[in-house]
C-alpha cells in the first residue's frame, strides 16, 4: 500500500497550549487538530495554475514542494513515499537482525520477529511478564554486539514493586529459533531502576551499546518525580553505564561512591527516549522537556544536565523554571525546542539511500507528529534542526539500517510499520 507524503505545516500541532502531558505522553487536544485547509487550498490552486501553464516537470515538483512546505523548499530535503509493511499494537522499539529481519516490541508485552521479504510476523514465546499501562510495559530491544554468534539480545520493560510502585528493568536473553516457535531462553537480570515509585510515566529505558562494544548505556527517566534526577542515592533521571553483564565499570565518573551512584554516567535528565553515538564517538541524547524545552544534549561523563533545577520550558501548571543560561554550572543543551517536538527515538543515518541525510540525526516525534532531521554540527557550528516532515500522526520509532533503508513505527493501536522509499 502506497502513501504519498504531504508535508503540510500545521502550527496548532506545535502550540504549547495544544498539548498536555499525562501518562500517555503528550496527547494533542482534539480542538487543536484543525488543519490550515484554506492556506493549503490556495497554495494548491496556485500550483495547479503553474502546472497548467506547462512548467517543466522538475519545476512543477519544486513548486509543489515549496507550496506544501510553507515556501521553505530545500533541495537537500529528499521526498519519500511511506510504504506500509505491517501493523502493530502500541509498538515501542525496533532492532534489525543481521539477516535483515526485525525485532519489534509491543508495549503490552509482545515481541515479534518481522520478515519484510516473506511478509510474516512471528510472536516470540517466553517473554517476561511486564507491568503494562501509561508509558510503560515492554520497552526497548537491542542486539548484543556478538549477536551473530551468541544470539543474545537485551530488553527493557517495567516490573511491579511493592504496593502501587513500579520501575524499569533490563534483562538479557538468548533468542532460540531451534524449535517450531521462536522463544527467549536464559533470561538474566542486568539492571533495575531504584527506587521503584508510583505512577506510570518517564521510564525512559532506552538501551545502547558503545561503538567499541564494551559498554551498555541505559537511559533512566525521572519517573515524573523531578528531584531524583539530582539525587545520587537514586538512579532515576540519569544515564547509566555498565558492562554488558551488568557489572559496574571502574572507570565510571562516580566510581568509589555507593551504589547506585557508581553506575551513573551523567545526571539531571528528565525523560531520555533516544540516544546514539555519532561517527566521531560523541554520545547524543534527546530528552522531553516539560511544557516547552525539549533538549538535545551531547553527553559527557560526570556532567549534570540540570533537570529539574533548570529547563528552557515551564512546568505544566505554568510555573516558571529558570533557564539553562542562569546556571552555567549545568551543561546547556545543544538545541532546545519550544514548541516541543516530543522526541521518541533517534537514529543516526549512515547509508546511501538518502545521501542528503548522511551523518544526520533522524528523530521521531510524538506531539509534533513528525520526522525531524538534525545536523549535529562540528567544531565551528552548533547542532541545529535542518527541517522536518510533518506526517500527521504520532511517530514512536525511527530506525535506519546499515545499508540506508529507513523505517518508521507509528504510535498507538493499529500502528503502521512504514518503509521510506525515496521519490
Ligand atoms: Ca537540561
Amino acid at each position: 500500500m502506497q502513501f504519498s507524503l504531504h508535508p503540510v505545516g500545521n502550527p496548532r500541532q506545535n502550540n504549547p497550549k495544544c498539548y498536555k502531558e499525562n501518562e500517555m505522553d503528550r496527547i494533542l487536544h482534539l480542538s487543536c487538530k484543525r488543519p490550515r485547509t484554506k492556506g493549503i487550498l490556495v497554495a494548491l490552486i496556485i500550483v495547479y495554475v503553474f502546472m497548467a501553464a506547462g512548467w517543466p516537470n522538475t519545476l512543477q515538483q519544486k513548486a509543489m514542494a515549496m507550496a506544501m512546505d510553507g515556501g521553505q523548499a530545500d533541495q537537500d530535503k529528499p521526498a519519500f513515499n511511506q510504504v506500509s509493511l505491517a501493523k502493530f499494537e502500541e509498538p515501542w522499539a525496533m532492532a534489525t537482525l543481521p539477516d535483515g529481519r526485525f525485532l519489534i516490541t509491543e508495549k503490552a508485552g509482545r515481541l515479534f520477529l518481522f520478515d519484510e521479504k516473506e511478509e510474516t510476523k512471528t510472536a516470540i514465546a517466553n517473554l517476561p511478564e511486564v507491568d503494562y499501562g501509561g508509558q510503560g510495559g515492554l520497552g526497548d530491544v537491542i542486539l548484543a554486539p556478538d549477536f551473530q554468534e551468541s544470539r543474545t539480545l537485551y530488553l527493557s520493560y517495567v516490573e511491579p514493586g511493592k504496593g502501587d510502585t513500579r520501575g524499569a528493568k533490563v534483562v538479557k536473553a538468548t533468542l532460540d529459533e531451534t524449535s517450531a516457535t521462536p522463544g527467549l531462553i536464559q533470561l538474566t537480570d542486568i539492571w533495575t531502576q531504584t527506587p521503584k515509585v508510583s505512577g506510570r510515566g518517564h521510564y525512559s529505558h532506552r538501551l545502547l551499546f558503545s561503538p567499541d562494544k564494551k559498554f551498555l548505556f541505559i537511559s533512566s527517566g525521572d519517573r515524573q518525580k523531578f528531584t531524583p534526577a539530582q539525587d545520587m542515592a537514586t538512579n532515576l533521571g540519569k544515564i547509566i553505564r555498565l558492562y554488558p553483564d551488568g557489572t559496574v565499570p571502574t572507570d565510571n565518573p562516580f566510581h568509589g561512591q555507593k551504589a547506585p551512584a557508581n553506575e551513573v554516567w551523567s545526571l539531571g535528565h528528565r525523560n531520555v527516549l533516544g540516544m546514539q553515538f555519532d561517527a566521531r564517538g560523541n554520545l547524543w541524547a534527546h530528552e522531553m522537556g516539560p511544557r516547552g524545552g525539549d533538549e538535545l544534549n551531547v553527553i559527557f561523563p560526570g556532567k549534570n544536565y540540570g533537570w529539574p533545577v533548570v529547563s528552557n520550558g515551564r512546568h505544566y501548571d505554568g510555573r516558571n523554571i529558570p533557564d539553562h543560561a542562569t546556571r552555567p554550572d549545568f551543561a546547556p543543551p545543544e538545541i532546545t525546542w519550544t514548541p516541543v517536538i516530543s522526541p521518541s527515538s533517534m537514529s543516526i543515518y549512515a547509508g546511501e539511500v538518502f545521501p542528503a541525510w548522511h551523518g544526520k540525526g533522524l528523530f521521531s516525534g510524538l506531539s509534533s507528529q513528525a520526522l525531524v532531521v538534525v545536523d549535529f554540527g562540528d567544531d565551528k557550528r552548533k547542532a541545529r534542526e535542518l527541517y522536518r516532515y510533518e506526517l500527521g500522526t504520532r511517530i514512536r520509532n525511527v530506525t535506519s539500517t546499515a545499508d540506508g533503508r529507513v523505517y518508521l513505527l507509528e504510535d498507538g493501536k493499529g500502528a503502521h510499520l512504514w518503509r521510506l522509499d525515496p521519490q
